[in-house]
């Protein structure tokens, strides 16, 4: 385990810019919102104060509304598209000095704060560190629930497939078919820097710019967007991170006295899980489901998203137990757990495809959450199951962006997928061993 621990942190140094660390060597070379947040607890367990510095160079990018963009522009780079330029975010008011995008990602930083201090071993200096970011972490929970829950049912929205960070998941393909796009020349530069057939169609990414360009039309006006975006989704991913996160802010902020905060994040915590189990458990599928709040209807397909709301305590236990019939001889693990845990996407739907981004590799980030969570519900075989999975694939292969999850393919291959030298994968790798 030494040596992987040290490769780990290789990838990690390598990839540390200043104050910052970029997912990937060419293909990320920003500051990524959830990225960091994972990255951090890597840092966390290695030097702190650069875990300190991560977070401090991702607050530089939230706006004064409280929205923390999906990408921090610290730095030029080539290597990308789309770039600030495309995104623009100097149309919106609230924007802040640093280039940024407008649009968000999975708000993974209020449990990250708690998983530092632990790491930290409850050292004060940590603590104090929390309260010097926590109100600007408690202002972003703040901006979704203010803005992005228009019916005030407890359940954000996401506009854009690039906020889910499941970029490319074939639940998109729905929303895809509600309307027609333009043609845009695309520069794209990840195609041609990793295997094209492992990325997004350009067809796909039409539809990303558009969003874009919507948004940038509408100076990423939140109350536009919410009368008009084509593309308004309650994400059970999504709303699961906001939760535990919730959760976090809400034992951290009595550690350090913020009563205010911490009976406003009760409020809007207990709606958000009445509301998660109500609406997007599927009780035939077993799992949560998204919801479609434009075209008002239930995106009925499971993926590794349909999962983690067991990292936030959402489901009752019976609730949890019943999950698991998909790792135990389901689609997930396969009838003769000929796969390995976990599948982005539904490895027995016609959608499925192992080797395409979010359409069906495992994603290190994704393992981790649902491995977090089963051990909460005390569903220790299956997080032991995820736990071998995980560092079966981080040995054989290194730290790659993505992974094989069928057990036979994976036999003959001698690479992952994606980009190598993945930040995330190596943070959470060293969190995974070092946390019993
Ligand atoms: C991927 O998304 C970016 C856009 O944000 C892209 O494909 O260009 C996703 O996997 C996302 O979840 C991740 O945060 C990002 C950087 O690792 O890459």
């Amino acid at each position: 385990m030494s040596s992987l621990l040290n490769a780990a942190a290789s990838v990690l140094h390598a990839n540390w810019r200043q104050s910052f660390t970029i997912p990937c060597e060419g293909l990320y070379p920003f500051q990524w919102n959830w990225d960091s947040g994972f990255i951090a607890m890597g840092w966390a367990h290695l030097e702190p104060e650069r875990a300190k510095a991560e977070i401090r160079s991702l607050l530089r990018g939230q706006w004064s509304n409280g929205f923390l963009p999906h990408i921090v522009f610290h730095n030029d780079s080539d290597s990308y598209y789309p770039g600030p330029e495309v995104h623009a975010a100097y149309l919106s008011e609230y924007s802040p000095e640093v280039k940024t995008s407008g649009i968000t990602q999975p708000p993974v930083l209020g449990f990250v704060l708690e998983e530092v201090y632990r790491i930290s071993d409850q050292d004060p200096s940590m603590l104090s560190f929390i309260n010097e970011v926590y109100d600007a972490v408690y202002a972003n929970h703040d901006y979704f629930y203010r803005y992005r829950d228009p019916k005030g049912e407890g359940l954000v929205y996401i506009c854009h497939n690039w906020e889910a960070g499941t970029d490319n998941t074939p639940v998109w393909d729905f929303i895809w078919d509600t309307f027609e796009v333009p043609e845009y020349d695309l520069p794209r530069k990840d195609t041609q820097l990793i295997d094209a057939s492992h990325r997004p169609t350009n067809a796909e990414y039409c539809y990303y710019i558009h969003l874009i360009e919507l948004f940038k039309e509408w100076k990423y006006n939140d109350a536009k967007i919410a009368a008009q975006s084509p593309f308004l989704v309650q994400d059970p991913l999504f709303n699961s991170m906001l939760i535990a996160s919730n959760e976090s802010l809400i034992r951290l902020g009595e550690l350090i006295g913020k009563q205010e905060a911490v009976s406003q994040l009760r409020t809007w915590n207990s709606m958000a899980k009445e509301a998660m189990n109500s609406k997007l458990y599927d009780q035939q599928l077993r799992g949560y489901v998204y919801y479609d709040l434009r075209n008002e209807r239930h995106l009925r397909h499971l993926s590794s998203s349909s999962f983690t709301p067991l990292f936030a305590g959402i489901p009752a236990a019976p609730r949890a137990e019943e999950m698991m019939n998909h790792f135990r001889n389901g689609n997930f693990s396969g009838s003769q757990n000929e796969n390995l845990l976990c599948a982005s996407f539904d490895p027995a739907s016609p959608y499925f495809n192992s080797k395409k981004y979010w359409r069906g590799p495992i994603w290190i980030n994704l393992n981790w959450i649902i491995y977090r969570g089963l051990q909460k519900y005390k569903l220790n075989e299956e997080a032991q199951r995820l736990k071998e999975d995980t560092l079966y694939l981080i040995e054989k292969y290194g730290f790659y962006e993505y992974f094989e999850p069928s057990r036979e393919i994976n036999e003959a291959l001698e690479n992952g997928y994606g980009g190598n030298n993945f930040s995330w994968s190596a943070a959470l790798t060293i969190d995974i061993i070092k946390t019993p």
